[in-house]
Formats: C-alpha cells, sequence, structure tokens
C-alpha cells in the first residue's frame, strides 16, 4: 500500500515536520493507551529526525502504560519559550481535554498540528487530520510515518502497537479494522512483541486493583430488562482497599460483558463525593452513548463515551440511567417506525 487513500494533509503535516525544528506533543488528561503510546512515538521519531522535541505528560500515566515511556522521556510542564515551531495535539477532542499545565489553551506555535480520530474533534489547528475511521491515532501515525518513510524502529513499533491494541480492546471492539490489524501485524514485523505488549497492559494488575475490581463487581446491576448493565466505585471502596480512581481504569468493560446488555456503564464517585464520572459503553450500533454523555457536558464516540456529572452517586445514577433509557427508546422508535403508534 503506497499513497492510496491518504489524506492531502499528510503530506502537509509530514512538510511541517522537515521544514520545522521545535516541536511539543500533548495529548488528552487521563490517558489511555493509545494518548501514550502516540505521543512516545511521536516524539522518537521527531527526534531520530534531529528534531527538538518535548513530550508533556498529561497527568498521571495508568500502571499500565507506564512502560511506555523511558524514565524523563515526559515532562511535568512546558518549558518556556516564546513560540514553538510545531504544536502536536493528540487524540485530543477538545480543549477542555488538554493536561492541566495548559488551563486549557495550547502555547503559541506556527503550525498546531491536530492528530484525532475521535469525529467531535473541536481543536481548531493550522493542520487538522481527523480520521473517525482510523482505530486509533496510533494507527494514524504509523500511517503517516510510512507515508514519509520514517524508520518504525522496535522503540516505535511498540508504543504504536500498544496504541492500536489498547483502543481497540485487544481486538474486539467495532474500530478492530481490517486496516488496523494489518498496521498491527507490520508493527510486530517491525519489532513490537504483542505477547509481551499484552502482560504488560493486561496481565500485570497491582493486588489493590483486583480488590477494587471485586468491590464494584459486588454492586453490578441491570436496567431496562436487562438492556443496561452498570456498576460503581466509591471513595469508600478506594479508601477499604487503597486503591486510587486510576485503578478503576477498564471497569467498565464488566458491565458492558453482561450477557444481553446494550449499554455497559461505570460510575465513579470523586474524592469529594460531590461529582461522579460516568463511563458509557455501547455494544450495539443503535444505541450513540456520545448522545447521552452530551446531554451532560461529556463527549466521546458512538460506542464509547463519558461525562462528569454533579450530585450524589444515586442522583447521577438515575439521572444517567434515565437518559439512556429515553435514548433506547428513541433508538427503538427509529428502528421501527411501522410499529410506532
Ligand atoms: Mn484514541
Amino acid at each position: 500500500m503506497n499513497s492510496q487513500g491518504i489524506e492531502p494533509v499528510v503530506h502537509t503535516i509530514i512538510e511541517a515536520i522537515e521544514e520545522n525544528e521545535a516541536f511539543l506533543v500533548v495529548t488528552h488528561l487521563k490517558p489511555d493507551g493509545d494518548a501514550v503510546g502516540s505521543v512516545v512515538a511521536l516524539g522518537r521519531v521527531l527526534r531520530a529526525r534531529g528534531k527538538s522535541c518535548h513530550l508533556l505528560s498529561p497527568g498521571e500515566i495508568p500502571a499500565g502504560y507506564r512502560f511506555l515511556p523511558a524514565a524523563g522521556e515526559i515532562g511535568e510542564s512546558v518549558p518556556p519559550r516564546e513560540k514553538w515551531d510545531g504544536v502536536f495535539v493528540l487524540d485530543t477532542p477538545c480543549a477542555s481535554r488538554l493536561p492541566l499545565s495548559l488551563s486549557g489553551t495550547i502555547p503559541p506555535c506556527k503550525e498546531l498540528i491536530n492528530i484525532d480520530h475521535h469525529p467531535d474533534n473541536k481543536i481548531e489547528g493550522s493542520l487538522n487530520w481527523i480520521d473517525p475511521d482510523a482505530s486509533s491515532v496510533g494507527e494514524m501515525l504509523y500511517r503517516l510515518f510510512k507515508e514519509a518513510g520514517y524508520a518504525v524502529t522496535r522503540d516505535v513499533a511498540t508504543p504504536l502497537y500498544a496504541a492500536i491494541l489498547t483502543d481497540t480492546g485487544c481486538f474486539r471492539f467495532p474500530n478492530t479494522t481490517p486496516s488496523a490489524l494489518m498496521a498491527a501485524a507490520e508493527l510486530m514485523e517491525r519489532g513490537a512483541d504483542a505477547a509481551d505488549v499484552a502482560d504488560r497492559v493486561y496481565a500485570s494488575h497491582s493486588l489493590r486493583k483486583l480488590r477494587l475490581l471485586g468491590e464494584a463487581l459486588g454492586t453490578l446491576q441491570t436496567a431496562c430488562s436487562g438492556r443496561v448493565a452498570f456498576m460503581w466505585v466509591t471513595a469508600g471502596m478506594l479508601e477499604k482497599v487503597g486503591a486510587s480512581l486510576l485503578d478503576a481504569d477498564g471497569f467498565v468493560n464488566f458491565p458492558r460483558e453482561v450477557a444481553g446488555a446494550e449499554v455497559g456503564m461505570l460510575f465513579k464517585e470523586e474524592k469529594d463525593g460531590r461529582k461522579v464520572e460516568v463511563s458509557l459503553r455501547s455494544k450495539s450500533n443503535l444505541v450513540d452513548v456520545s448522545r447521552v454523555a452530551a446531554q451532560f457536558q461529556g463527549g466521546g464516540h458512538h460506542k464509547a463515551a463519558g461525562c462528569v456529572v454533579e450530585g450524589s452517586m444515586p442522583s447521577v445514577q438515575e439521572r444517567v440511567v434515565e437518559a439512556v433509557a429515553a435514548e433506547l427508546a428513541r433508538a427503538d422508535a427509529a428502528r421501527t417506525p411501522e410499529r410506532r403508534k
């Protein structure tokens, strides 16, 4: 596969890399494997091209992804500089998801290069490459590196592979496309060790994380005649097992795995007990959970979305379950208009 299907903006991004020297690479708060893997891979490629490059930490990196950056590879703050040549914003749909150290603003730069696969991306870069069909930003970067003829060495292939693996939920989610699998296979040929990455991400859980999962699974329940499944994590549970909210990363997949559930949700109570973070997953094409998240000023994709809702755990659950029920009813009505009365 060569230039076929490559968007023109990719060539402009490659030119922007070649013509400039100093880059900043940022991604979203509460980083996932795609965010961390993409930042690390791009940073390594830029440095291999002789560019100066600063990678900004998006906050605490979940344990499963900490093997991706080398010690000191990601900085905690932005070094003072009047103007960057290029700022890359990766996998970040809106400025409110930028690292807190940026206070919602992107530092001044010649080129703001926005690379994402969220369809609702609202960052206005000078160069915007948004591909909602891409499994992950990792897959997009791999395409870019190949198009540019940049060397994808093992230390680049591994974080890109991890990005694709995690954003496709171990190649199980609907974004597991032929091109995602082909990219993953090619990254293995370039040195990514699939079994090792899977072990580090999925089979290296701390005891406290698994104990927290035990607490959370105890709350699992269904609503809407089993079409919605959800569970929750409270501040009390975190205290009991000595865990943090980061340890609940990925728990939303358990309600999603309940047979018959079309929507899976996880409710996480914030420390002060005043807000609840809600993760929503849709298993069917029918229900678009980003529509529900948007009602609570959140966002995301058709099948994966999230929001933070003010209120106590029971009241937030009630409101969000109600909104999901309404969305199910709306989707049902849209599917079978002939049965509507
Ligand atoms: Mn992503």
